[in-house]
């Protein structure tokens, strides 16, 4: 097939799945066309099945808002009809799926049938997309979808609640590619980050407010005054120096590294010993199934869809959103017990190969073949 994908090409969950899947679909013989403003940061080769077509908005006066919809709506037309892409796959609904919507009608005008697959990923649903200036808009462009997958069962329930849906939602959950995380790294080199006898605690996200990076910080304060520990944050956005000025006000900033964003995540993950996720809503939680299937067990907290992925005492724990007692608990009785931790790091990896990536996306596929056979037949 000549699929299309439009994503956000930055560090976030809904880019890193959607340039994940384009690998695996241009490993699996398909022929692949990303379509978005800058090249997706875990796209690293392109090659004879993988290419890149970059949407290019040029900077008017006039316009106080550039119309980045409408060039990339202009540019699936162009690189629909250049490379004969016969289906659209649109990762985040906002303001995808109504770009790919219009370029859809452009088309059919010109005699070209262009089905189109919007995959909802969380915050296009429940933070972002709901919100009463967009929501006519997404919901609109939901409907109008030839075929819509979540992430998860929860943001499909999300989904049903907020929005007046008249479509069939599938879930296809999220994966990983777990050959990826079985490092082949002879070292970890742990020991340029912490002493032996210390701990691990991983974070990484965008450190955006739905992430409780305070929290984060708190449990860690509490781990380390009965364990030795230091905390990895791995990530930017705006929450980091909040994060920092309460490292420094609690006297831990010594213990804890920022990184910022990072391309060698596995590398990270390979020398951590726990991960920590307390967010305030979470449609799946793809930086919890990254690090176990590194071998890292999880601390989160129970929103949204992240019980679907983190098994409470087997991967890690769950608490309710807040709770930095309980994950503080939790958190010390993985890390206390070497056996008791050594456990936890195979069950997370075991539980991790449920979303592995060889089962995962042949359901991809199978959506698409559905939706191109549903529309053969209009
Ligand atoms: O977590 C974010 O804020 C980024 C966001 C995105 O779209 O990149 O993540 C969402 O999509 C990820 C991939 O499907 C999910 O794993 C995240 O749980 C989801 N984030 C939220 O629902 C807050």
């Amino acid at each position: 097939m000549k699929i299309g994908i439009v994503c956000y090409p930055t560090f976030g969950g809904s880019g890193v799945v959607a340039t994940e899947l384009g690998i695996e679909l241009s490993k699996r013989g398909h022929e692949v066309h990303f379509i978005t403003y800058k090249q997706p940061v875990r796209l690293e080769l392109l090659g004879n099945n993988v290419h890149f077509h970059e949407v290019n908005v040029p900077e008017y006066p006039l316009f106080h808002y550039q119309p980045y919809e409408l060039a990339l709506s202009s540019k699936l037309v162009d690189m629909v009809k250049l490379h004969q892409i016969e289906i659209v796959h649109v990762h985040y609904a906002i303001p995808h799926a109504y770009a790919a919507y219009m370029a859809k009608k452009m088309l059919h005008e010109e005699g070209v049938y262009l089905p189109i697959v919007t995959t909802l990923h969380g915050t296009d649903i429940t933070l972002v997309g709901s919100h009463p200036f967009y929501k006519a808009a997404v919901e609109f462009s939901i409907n109008k979808s030839d075929a819509v997958t979540s992430v998860s069962e929860s943001l499909k329930k999300d989904t049903l609640r907020l929005f007046n849906i008249t479509n069939d939602i599938d879930v296809v959950t999220n994966f990983i590619d777990i050959d990826k995380h079985t490092h082949g790294f002879a070292d970890c080199q742990r020991s340029m980050m912490a002493n032996e006898n210390e701990k691990i605690i991983t974070h990484i996200s965008n450190f955006r407010p739905v992430k409780r990076i305070q929290d984060v910080i708190q449990v860690f304060y509490n781990i380390q005054k009965e364990i030795p520990a230091k905390l990895m944050m791995v990530g930017e956005g705006p929450e980091k120096e909040p994060a920092e000025e309460l490292c420094k006000s609690l006297g831990i900033e010594d213990k804890v590294v920022f990184f910022g964003n990072s391309n060698e995540i596995d590398r990270i993950l390979c020398f951590s010993d726990l991960f920590m996720l307390p967010s305030e809503t979470e449609s799946f939680g793809l930086a919890a199934l990254e690090a176990m299937a590194s071998g890292v067990p999880v601390i989160s907290s129970n929103s949204g869809g992240i019980p679907e992925v983190n098994i409470h005492g087997l991967s890690g724990y769950l608490s309710e959103v807040g709770d930095i007692d309980d994950m503080s608990k939790n958190a010390l009785s993985i890390l206390k017990d070497e056996e008791v931790l050594k456990t936890f790091k195979t069950q997370a990896k075991d539980q991790a190969d449920k979303f592995n990536i060889h089962n995962i996306v042949p359901q991809y596929e199978a959506v698409y073949e559905k939706t191109l056979s549903k529309c053969m037949q209009l």
